[in-house]
C-alpha cells in the first residue's frame, strides 16, 4: 500500500485482526454471510462471492437469489441457497449486488438489505441502483453508524458520482474520497492501483494485483472476501485493506506460478486467497 501514514505491505500487518481459532469454537463463532444477487443469467456472480466467503473462514454462507435459486452448488454444497424474498437479514453480514440486476424485485430486496442492522458490502448492480435512486442513497447515508463498504469499479463510481469514467480515472484518489464522504462508507475504487478511502478523508493506494484480474467475476470474489472478514469481526478498516491487498497478492502469486496473466479465472483466485489467510 502507499499511504501518507504507514507502509502496509506485509501480511503481518493484518495479524491483529485474524484471531487464532480457539479450540472450543463452532460455526456460529465465525459469522453468517448472506450474498444477495443472482438475477437470471448472472447466477454465477453471487456463487463466486459466496464460495470466496466460505474459503475465507465464514461460519455459514447463504445466497439469496432474486430469481430462481438452484437447489445447491454442486461444487460447494456447503453453501445454502435461498429465495431472496424469504430471507430475513437480521444481523448477518450482507454482500449485496453481485449479479443482482436492476429489476423491481432486486430494488426491493436491496432496500430491505440497507435497512438491516448488520454490516454490509455493496457492489455491482446494488451500486447501480443506488446511483439511480435518491431514496436508496439516503438509506445508505443513514446507516453511517453501521459499517458499509462500497466496492465500485470506475464505471460504477462514475454512475454514483454522476461523472464519466474518464473523469473518475483522471483523479482516482479524489473520486474515492468523494465516494467515501458522500456515501458515509469505506469506498474501494477498483482497477489498477485500487484506492481505499475512508469517510474521514484518509486514503490508501494498493500496490498488489495485475491485469490477470481483468476478467469476469474477480470483483465478485473481492466483495465476498470483504464480507467474510467483516462477518468474522475484523475491524472494517482492516477488512477493507486486507481484502484488497490479498486479492491482488493472490493474483500476483498465481502469475508467478504461470497461472496467468492470460486465462486466470476468478474461481482460481479463491483458494490462493485462502492460503494467504492461513499464512497470517
Ligand atoms: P468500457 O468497456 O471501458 O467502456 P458494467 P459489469 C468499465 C455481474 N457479473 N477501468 C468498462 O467500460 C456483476 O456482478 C456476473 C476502466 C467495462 O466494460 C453485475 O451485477 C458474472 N473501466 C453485472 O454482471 C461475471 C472499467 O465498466 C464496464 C474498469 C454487470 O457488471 C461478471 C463494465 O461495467 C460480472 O461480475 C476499469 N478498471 N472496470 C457472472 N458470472 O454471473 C470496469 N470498467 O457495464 O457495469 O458491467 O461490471 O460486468
Ligand atoms: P469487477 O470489475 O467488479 O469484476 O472487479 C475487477 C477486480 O479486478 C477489481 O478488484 C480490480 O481492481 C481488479 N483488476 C482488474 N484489472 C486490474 C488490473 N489491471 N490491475 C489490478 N487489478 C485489476
Ligand atoms: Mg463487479
Amino acid at each position: 500500500f502507499v499511504t501518507p501514514h504507514a507502509r502496509l505491505n506485509e501480511l503481518s500487518l493484518f495479524s491483529s485482526a485474524l484471531k487464532p481459532r480457539a479450540g472450543n469454537t463452532h460455526k456460529g463463532s465465525y459469522g453468517d454471510v448472506i450474498v444477495v444477487g443472482g438475477a437470471h443469467g448472472m447466477g454465477g456472480a453471487p456463487v463466486l462471492a459466496a464460495r470466496m466467503a466460505a474459503h475465507a473462514g465464514s461460519g455459514r454462507v447463504f445466497i439469496a437469489f432474486v430469481d430462481d435459486a438452484p437447489a445447491y452448488d454442486s461444487v460447494h454444497p456447503e453453501l445454502m441457497m435461498r429465495q431472496a424474498d424469504r430471507v430475513e437479514f437480521s444481523t448477518a453480514t450482507i454482500v449485496v449486488g453481485p449479479g443482482l440486476g436492476t429489476s423491481r424485485h432486486a430494488h426491493d430486496v436491496l432496500s430491505r438489505a440497507l435497512d438491516a442492522q448488520g454490516r454490509i458490502v455493496i457492489d455491482a448492480d446494488a451500486l447501480n441502483m443506488i446511483a439511480a435512486e435518491p431514496g436508496l442513497q439516503h438509506k445508505l447515508q443513514d446507516r453511517a453508524q453501521h459499517t458499509s463498504i462500497i466496492t465500485p469499479h470506475p464505471l460504477e463510481a462514475a454512475r454514483l458520482l454522476d461523472a464519466t469514467t474518464a473523469e473518475i480515472q483522471h483523479d482516482r484518489p479524489q473520486a474515492a474520497r468523494l465516494l467515501a464522504r458522500h456515501f458515509k462508507s469505506i469506498a474501494i475504487l477498483k482497477g489498477a492501483g485500487t484506492v481505499i478511502a475512508f469517510p474521514d478523508g484518509e486514503i490508501v493506494i494498493n500496490t498488489t494485483g495485475n491485469p490477470a484480474l481483468s476478467t469476469a467475476g474477480t470483483g465478485d470474489v473481492l466483495s465476498g472476501l470483504c464480507g467474510a472478514l467483516l462477518a468474522q469481526g475484523w475491524p472494517a478498516t482492516q477488512a477493507a485493506l486486507a481484502a484488497v491487498w490479498m486479492h491482488g497478492r493472490a493474483a500476483d502469486q498465481l502469475v508467478d506460478l504461470g497461472v496467468g496473466p492470460v486465462g486466470l479465472t476468478a474461481s482460481e483466485v479463491i483458494p490462493a486467497i485462502r492460503t494467504l489467510l492461513n499464512q497470517i
